[in-house]
């Protein structure tokens, strides 16, 4: 049955708490949501583009772009099909999480239509996956290790900081201080170049489960230069936006670890893909997020369900982020820090439309039925 209808929501949520990196601070957070109507079913999918450049060339204004001006017409009447939509998507030569908000919500309708869990569709075995919380810039290294103790009284078991110049080593130090054991992560979007090396080398002796895309967001040859200095490993997250950059990656051995992001590769099916060389090289992946709202989250809870999914997610729990939230059930915390994968058809969470009514900025509905 052919897809009969596409709707385009501008969406905008006040974060908890604003959200610091090394590009800028967010307060609220914009995307585009993507409904399916077809045979019937209802599929959903989030492009996770921000308002504004920051983290990524695209933002819901070139993401609104590509799909009411490009993916929509070409996908009208065609069936739910996620493989072709991918191959429709290549012509675009980028746009990964414009293309990305629309598989998501063909994957969701053609999980639907077997009636199994978007996670089975995927391949995946585990039914809750593991996570961590990822913790923006805060005004004070005092400040970091509160909200620290607050996120580990909470359940995480893998803190994530974000760093920057002026804003790294003594962090680091202080923040190991105060918890020699726990598992910490870093991650400086691409804030720094080579020249920066003695900062990481320094960085070496803090027993740090990786160091997250230190070095420029397109670049992958100066991560293998840092990476050969270093005994932490390097995650990549910028750098990788499809499968040959992967491939890169690891013969270049730029990277011990890569972040997979599903919008940032423009979808699940890319997704797997990088997921079984990674798995096929002995690298592990672990799966990033973008403040997703429920409908993007349940996404990426199931691509992580996916056996090479070994390192825990930046997947936290629905409150981390929203006080009120589009999807339900809400993802809570796990006392041993997982989340519970959703079982029913499809992304297997239920979209509350009168809250994306509220969040709901612009709305465009194409085709009919
Ligand atoms: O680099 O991983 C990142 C959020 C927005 C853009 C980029 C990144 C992030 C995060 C937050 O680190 C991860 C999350 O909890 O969704
Ligand atoms: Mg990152």
């Amino acid at each position: 049955m052919p897809i009969d209808r596409i709707t385009l929501h501008l969406v905008n949520m006040r974060l908890v708490a604003p959200f610091e990196t090394s590009f800028g601070v967010e307060h609220e957070r914009q995307c585009v949501i993507v409904r399916v109507d077809a045979d019937g079913l209802t599929g959903w999918g989030e492009c996770p583009a921000e308002g504004a450049f920051g983290y990524s060339y695209e933002t819901t204004t070139t993401a609104w772009h590509a799909l009411k001006d490009f993916l929509i017409p070409r996908s009208l009447g065609q069936p739910v099909d996620a493989a072709a939509a991918h191959q429709l998507g290549e012509y675009l030569r980028g746009h990964n999480m414009a293309r990305h908000g629309l598989e998501s919500a063909l994957w969701d309708i053609a999980a639907q239509q077997q009636g199994i869990a978007l996670s089975k569709a995927l391949g995946g075995r585990r039914d809750r996956v593991a996570v961590g919380v990822s913790v923006g810039i805060q005004a004070s290294a005092d400040a970091l290790i509160a909200r620290l103790e607050d996120y580990l009284a909470q359940g995480y078991g893998r803190i994530k900081i974000k760093i920057k110049p002026g804003y790294d080593l003594e962090i680091v130090k202080r923040v190991r201080a105060r918890f020699p054991k726990i598992l910490l992560q870093v991650d400086a979007n691409s804030a720094y170049r080579l020249p920066d090396a003695p900062l990481f080398e320094a960085l070496d002796d803090y027993g740090l489960l990786l160091i997250e895309q230190p070095l420029g967001w397109d670049d992958i040859y100066e991560h293998s230069k840092l990476q050969a200095r270093l005994q932490t490993p390097i995650c990549l997250d910028e750098s990788i936006h499809a499968l040959g950059h992967a491939a890169l990656a690891l013969e270049l051995k730029a990277c011990k670890v890569i972040n997979i992001k599903p919008a940032r590769v423009s979808g699940f099916t890319e997704a797997r893909r990088i997921h079984d060389l990674c798995q096929a090289r002995g690298i592990p992946v672990w799966c990033g997020g973008m403040l997703e709202t429920g409908i993007g989250r349940a996404g990426n809870v199931a691509l992580a369900s996916l056996p090479n999914f070994t390192l825990p997610g930046d997947i936290s729990a629905s409150q981390r982020y929203y006080a009120e939230d589009i999807a339900e059930p809400l993802f809570a915390l796990n006392p041993d820090s997982t989340l519970s994968v959703p079982t029913a058809p499809g992304l297997g969470v239920t979209v509350n439309e009168k809250a994306l009514e509220k969040f709901t900025e612009r709305k465009e509905i194409f085709g009919h039925g």
